[in-house]
Formats: structure tokens, C-alpha cells, sequence
């Protein structure tokens, strides 16, 4: 685990799974259809139960890559799940950088709305829609970190990753946000 201070707020790296996280909210790495898929999408919606999906069926009819929705957390430990789309990986120019890092700000600024202290994000993109772990990191690293910057808030910002691999990579390109 590493865990660093950014403007008072605490940003954390873990290795795990994100639906085991006691963070008032954890992230989801959804499709613009908002149906469940597999990866982080099917283990939410297998632990949190049918409510989850129920409430997205209510509210919303789908959410293009780059912004986020915000539903309860069902029988997961979160209180809330944030529901957002990372960009399907092409060759990285096109527009795919830009869109992971307003997944990352919108899911943020929900969060903010919702007075939401604690967040858990696994790393978007990076499973089924292709995005290559380490670029996806820098991405997400730095969002994050200039998000805290500027809000002070949340408190806590934890990246939940899946498997050694995954949790080196966002090691080693935090370590290189940090010196430089
Ligand atoms: N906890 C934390 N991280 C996980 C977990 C878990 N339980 N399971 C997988 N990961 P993915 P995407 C990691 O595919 O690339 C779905 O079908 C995984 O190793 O969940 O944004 C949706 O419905 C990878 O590093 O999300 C969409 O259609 C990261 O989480 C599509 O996949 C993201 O992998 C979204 O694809």
C-alpha cells in the first residue's frame, strides 16, 4: 500500500478488489449503455445486487464515455457507486486521453456534489476497452492529484488495482509524478 498527502487529502494505492472498498463511494467502469457488462461492471453489479440496476433503469437512459452518473450502493459496503465511461482504446490520438481524464474529473466533482468524503476508483479503461496500464496511470495519477489541488477534497482518494501488475505500474508512475 502507499499512501501520500496532496493539499491535506490523502491519495492511496492499494492492491484489491474495488468491491470490497469501505469508501463511501466506489467507482465503476461502466459503458455508455449502462449495462452491465463484466470486469469491474459485473463484480459491482454481482455483489451490489439488482437495486443498482433498478435505480440506473429509473434515472438514466445511458452515459457517454467522459461523464459520470451516481447511483446507491445497493448491498455493497459503498453507499454510493459512480458509474462512469473511459474512452475504448484505438492508438491513443484519438481523443482517448482527454476523455479518460474527464471520467476521472466527473466522477470527482459528483462526488463533491454528493458531499462525498471517501471515493475508490479502480483504473478505467484498462481492462476490456484496451487502455495501456502505464499511460492509463499517468492519466489517472495526474487528474486525480490536480483535482485535490485545486478542491481539497475528497479526503480520500484510493486507486483499487487488480493484480500485482496493475498496482506496479500506478507504483512506479506515481513515484514519477511525485519527483518530478
Ligand atoms: N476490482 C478492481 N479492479 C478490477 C476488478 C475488481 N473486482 N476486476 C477487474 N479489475 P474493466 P474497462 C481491473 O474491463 O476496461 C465491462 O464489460 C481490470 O484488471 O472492468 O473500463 C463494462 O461493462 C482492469 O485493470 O473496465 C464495459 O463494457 C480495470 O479493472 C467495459 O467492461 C478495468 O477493467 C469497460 O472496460
Amino acid at each position: 500500500m502507499v499512501q501520500v498527502k496532496i493539499n491535506g487529502c490523502v491519495l492511496e494505492l492499494v492492491q484489491g478488489d474495488i468491491t470490497e472498498q469501505d469508501t463511501e463511494a466506489i467507482v465503476n467502469a461502466a459503458n455508455e449503455e449502462l449495462i452491465p457488462g463484466g470486469g469491474v461492471d459485473g463484480a459491482i453489479h454481482r455483489k451490489g445486487g439488482p437495486e443498482i440496476l433498478k435505480e440506473l433503469r429509473e434515472k438514466y437512459s445511458r452515459c457517454p464515455t467522459g461523464e459520470a452518473v451516481i447511483t446507491g450502493g445497493g448491498n455493497l459496503k459503498a453507499k454510493y457507486v459512480i458509474h462512469t465511461v473511459g474512452p475504448i482504446y484505438k492508438d491513443g490520438k484519438s481523443g482517448e486521453p482527454e476523455l479518460l481524464k474527464k471520467a476521472y474529473e466527473n466522477s470527482l466533482k459528483l462526488a463533491l456534489e454528493y458531499n462525498i468524503n471517501s471515493i475508490s476508483f479502480p483504473s478505467l479503461s484498462t481492462g476490456a476497452y484496451g487502455y495501456p496500464i502505464e499511460e492509463a496511470a499517468k492519466i489517472a495519477l495526474s487528474t486525480v492529484i490536480e483535482f485535490l489541488k485545486k478542491n481539497q477534497a475528497p479526503e480520500l482518494v484510493r486507486f483499487v488495482l487488480w493484480g500485482e501488475k496493475n498496482y506496479k505500474a500506478f507504483e512506479k508512475v506515481l513515484k514519477n509524478l511525485l519527483s518530478s
